[in-house]
């Protein structure tokens, strides 16, 4: 078992493809282990984005981010290592270089505003779910 964290981003909660999204994830096989709408402020979206500090579209990032309500959902995957199928179901970081069929192909507008979030490794993984939520909002055995 390994997980991972997704986030919807705003442009596809504004789209009004969650549920499209969410669909996609729960066919691949993830379970959703814990799930919220929620707005972030500019410092929650700095502190996640910590690591893109020094990069030159950091304050468009946080400004993206903080434009309207995301969605984070801490996923399980019992088979495979989680963040890397993950990223496989929501393709390249640009959109237009994503496979056919990925979330981000058929949702993403461009690399700033590509639909969707996935963990880049499963240290990082359980760091971005403690960013979101509590050790006891997640579900566990099913329930
Ligand atoms: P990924 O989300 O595919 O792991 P990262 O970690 O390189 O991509 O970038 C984190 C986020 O920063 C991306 N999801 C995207 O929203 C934004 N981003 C990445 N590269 C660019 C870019 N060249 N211009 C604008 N935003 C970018």
């Amino acid at each position: 078992m390994s997980k991972t964290l997704a986030i919807i981003k705003p442009d596809a909660v504004e789209k009004n493809v969650v549920g499209e999204i969410l669909s996609m994830i729960t066919k691949a096989g993830f379970k959703v282990l814990a799930l919220r709408m929620v707005n972030i402020t500019r410092a929650q979206a700095g502190a996640f984005y910590e690591v893109h500090k020094e990069r030159p579209f950091y304050g468009e990032l946080v400004d993206y981010m903080t434009s309207g309500p995301i969605v984070p959902i801490a996923l399980e995957l019992k088979d495979g290592v989680a963040f890397e199928e993950f990223r496989k179901l929501i393709g390249s970081t640009d959109p237009a270089e994503a496979a056919e069929g990925t979330v981000r192909k058929l949702y993403g507008e461009s690399k700033a505003i590509n639909a969707i979030h996935g963990s880049d490794s499963s240290e990082n993984a359980e760091i971005e779910i403690g960013f979101f939520f509590a050790a006891n909002e997640l579900v566990k055995n099913g329930r």
